[in-house]
Order: structure tokens, then sequence, then C-alpha cells
């Protein structure tokens, strides 16, 4: 008997890469079932070759369904995961919304699998943000190797991160840019197309953005509490993939041939990494894929112990759809889970 789990966000970017994954990885689901906004409802989003019909959350009885994955948005999910919650069935959360939340775990499983088992106080798990997810991914067995100091990281975040309407935009720029239209801006704050936003989410009060606080938040809860964080976090004009530049300071002497060798066993991490006309990965080439890539392994000369890094990974995939479902799969191998028909 397998389970049954509802994809909550279905018509989204983040909520058909679920589906598509779920299918891919042969998930032991019996049922699938597309849940979104009334607005939404009757939509036919696909699951492997078939095609399921959205049906309305708010409308929808989550008493006999064991997952929920949600890719909804903040507000969508402080409404309905509690909820969902209480009605006996484990929501894991692509928003922010519960993140920080001590009594939600907040899972990449690469990197933190036995905080796991605090999710049954509110039968909620949180997804980290996709800038978040890929980089804990690599740094996470080099942080047991030397022990990290401090990470400076700048982002080069692609428009699928803000959404289909993110896609949409970058795409109507261009071209408008070729033949000559007037450009329009309404989902980022300035022209995307042959440009480049230091700005990512809202400002807070020291000046950084919501992103940025996210990056140090969660690789703390995550990793470590006592890691240093920095990061500059930028929306380029890429439809698909997340970059980052890292500098990492560690406790410990860790050269560029030891990083690159932890990394090469490490889980999620593929090194590609030579030192000629590209031997290097860039975010097209991550689109599509599981792994969180690592290229430009050196060691940094201006600091004791430091290596920088470039990191890229599909930010639909690892940074949400990906990784929402290897945490449905840690909790079932861990036995975390069982199906309620069988329950029954
Ligand atoms: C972006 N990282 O690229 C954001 C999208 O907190 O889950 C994901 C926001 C989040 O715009």
């Amino acid at each position: 008997m397998g389970f049954k789990v509802a994809v909550v966000g279905a018509t989204g970017n983040v909520g058909r890469e679920m589906l598509n994954i779920l299918e891919e990885r042969g998930f032991p689901a019996d049922e699938v079932v597309a849940l979104a906004s009334r607005r939404s409802q009757g939509t036919e989003v696909s699951y492997g070759d078939r095609t399921l019909k959205v049906k309305a959350l708010d409308t929808y009885d989550f008493s006999d369904t064991d997952i929920a994955v949600m890719s909804a948005g903040g507000n969508v999910s402080k409404e309905w995961s509690p909820k969902i919650g209480r009605q006996g069935c484990v929501v894991i959360d692509n928003s922010s919304a519960f993140r920080y939340d001590p009594d939600v775990p907040l899972i990449v499983p690469e990197v933190n699998p036995d905080a796991i088992v605090g999710f049954s106080k509110k039968n909620i798990i949180a997804n980290p943000n996709c800038s978040t997810a890929q980089m804990v991914v690599a740094l996470k067995p080099l942080h047991d190797a030397a022990t990290i100091k401090r990470i400076v990281v700048s982002t080069y975040q692609s428009v699928s991160g803000a959404g289909k309407e993110g896609m949409d935009e970058l795409f109507t720029q261009t071209r408008a840019v070729f033949v000559a239209d007037p450009v329009e801006a309404k989902k980022f704050t300035k022209r995307i197309a042959f440009n480049v936003i230091p700005h990512i989410d809202v400002f807070m009060d020291d000046g950084s953005t919501k992103e940025e606080w996210k990056m140090v938040a969660e690789t703390k809860k995550m990793l470590d509490p006592k890691i240093k964080l920095t990061a500059t976090c930028v929306r380029v004009p890429v439809f698909i993939g997340h970059s980052e530049a890292v500098n990492v300071e560690f406790e410990k002497p860790i050269s560029a041939d030891e990083a690159r060798d932890i990394l090469r066993e490490a889980p999620g991490c593929l090194v590609v990494d030579k030192r000629e006309d590209g031997g290097y990965i860039t975010p097209i080439e991550s689109a599509g894929e599981d792994a969180t890539y690592i290229s430009r392994i050196r060691e940094d000369s201006t600091l004791d112990n430091a290596l920088n890094l470039w990191i890229v990974s599909d930010n639909l995939r690892k940074g949400a759809a990906l990784n929402v479902l290897q945490i449905a799969e840690l909790l079932i191998a861990r036995g975390l889970i069982q199906p309620k028909k069988q329950a029954a």
C-alpha cells in the first residue's frame, strides 16, 4: 500500500516540478492529488503520462491524505499548514512561513537528517530557501572536515526563483529589447533583461534584504549556529539555476585538493573543476538536474585556511521540489510515517 500525496500549489513552477519528480523518482504514491486556489480549479497539470485536474485547496478534506507537499507561498502556508497538520497529514512546506519556528524542523537530507524527528509537534517540516539549500549541501562536508568560521557569499539568482511571472518578465523584456518596444518592469523593481538587480525580497532595517537574512538564519539553523555569514543576493537574467560565489574561512587548514576530494565523495555534490576553458558549470547545465555542482575550488591567498568555490544548482529542484520530496523519502525511510489506508 502506498501513500496519498497532495501537491498544494500544483500550477506553480515548483508545484509542477514536484509532480515531475514524484513520477521520475517512482515515489511510493498510490494517489496524487493536485490542489491550488479556487482560481485554478479545473486547470490540468501533468503527472507522468497522466493528467490531473486541479482541485480547490479550501474545500479539500486532508483526513485521508498522508503527505501534503506545499509550494503556495507564505500566506497560504500560514493559514493552511497548521490546519492540514491537525488533520494528521504531514506538511512539507517550501515557503518561509515556518522555517524559523523552533518546533518545525528545517531539513536538507544531506545536511541535518536527524533533525527531522521534531516534526511531530506540528506535523510540519520546512524546506529551506533555494539559495541556502544548495550552499549547505556543498558546505556541510567541508564543515565536518575543517569547521567553518565565516562565509561571504554573493548569489546570481535566476528569475524562476520569482515564479512564472519572473520567467515571463525576462522573456517579454528580452523580446521587447530586440524589437525596440518599450520595456516594462512589473515583477522586478528594475529591468531584468540584459541587467542585474541587487535586490531579492524586501529590505530589512539593517540595509540587507530578506533573501540575504534568510541565508544567515537558515545556515545557522541547519549547519551550525556559530557560523558567521554575510550575503549579497542578486537577480540575474537567467531562467533556471542559481549560482553562488562563496568565500569560506575555516578553523583548520584545508587545501583546495582536499576540498575537491571531500566533495567528490559527498552526497548530492558533483565536482566539475578543470582549470581550463569551460571546465566549470554554468546554470544552463544545471537546469533539470538534481546535483549541486561545485567548480572553481581554489585557495584564497589573502586569508589563512580559506577557500573560494562556485556553487550552482537548479533552484526549482534541489532548492525546492526535489528537496521537499527527499524530505518525504526520509520520513518513509526512517519509518516516521505509514500510509493511513494501511493503518486503518
Ligand atoms: C528567489 N530564493 O530566488 C527566492 C525564491 O523563501 O522560498 C524562494 C523564496 C523562499 O527569489
